[in-house]
């Protein structure tokens, strides 16, 4: 059995956008796993992993912390149902990820921090607010005060994916794959923490959306939300 440490916000939501990528992964491939919650703030439940940040990993005897090594990790040991389709496959998914996480996420950190501030646990909302505004460089209120701005913005670093999406299912083409768990873990963290709805029902990233949370049986869809 695979356990997985993400962390857990209020009413048991499961908020860690990067872990979101590792437990689709695991549904992908069809692995069985548990969970254990920790608290943002709380570095010694994870200090085993020679890190401070999730998703990390036990499996068997490896412990594997960051969520493009989990992955790497999970495609080299369970090869059947890949999440690459190959080395060039995996080149070009490590480059998706690159993007994503150094463009998208602060642009989705930008409209999203304010909500996420207001369901972590108590005990870590100094912590979050201290690592939200080193992030964007702007106070939690000012975040607040510019979310539709910010909303706008993300909507332009999303273009790309919208004109993709017109032409094809998935990010990964007829199929999903990992990197549409990338994508799509960041709409989730927004799921699971906002209210707000990011997307109108006109947008192809919506439809996207809607047929991955059908996944393995809603795997990601019968979640707390916000
Ligand atoms: N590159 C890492 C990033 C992991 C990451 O930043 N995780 C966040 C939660 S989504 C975290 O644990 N942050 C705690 C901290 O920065 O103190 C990955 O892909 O796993």
């Amino acid at each position: 059995m695979i356990t997985l440490w993400e962390l857990g916000g209020k009413d048991g939501r499961r908020y860690s956008l990067f872990s979101w990528r590792t437990r689709m992964a695991l549904a992908h491939k069809g692995l069985r796993f548990e969970t254990q919650a920790v608290r943002l703030s709380d570095k010694a439940a994870i200090a085993f992993s020679g890190g401070k940040t999730v998703p990390v990993i036990r499996d068997g005897d490896a412990v594997v912390r960051d969520s493009w090594k989990i992955a790497e990790h999970l495609e080299a040991r369970y090869p059947d149902r890949t999440l690459f389709g190959g080395d060039i496959g995996r080149g070009v998914t490590h480059a998706f990820n690159t993007w994503v996480d150094r463009t998208l996420v602060a642009l989705m950190m930008q409209v999203v921090a304010p909500d996420i501030h207001e369901r972590v646990e108590a005990a870590d909302e100094t912590y979050f607010r201290g690592m939200a505004e080193r992030i964007t460089g702007k106070t939690l209120e000012e975040l607040r005060a510019g979310q539709d701005e910010a909303l706008k913005r993300l909507g332009r670093g999303l273009e790309p994916m919208q004109a993709l999406l017109k032409r094809q299912a998935y990010i990964c083409g007829e199929q999903p794959a990992y990197a549409d768990y990338i994508l799509f873990s960041l709409f989730q963290w927004a799921r699971v923490m906002s209210p707000h709805e990011l997307l109108g029902p006109e947008d192809p990233l919506s439809a996207w959306r809607e047929r991955v949370l059908d996944l393995f049986d809603g795997f990601a869809r019968n979640v707390p939300t916000a």
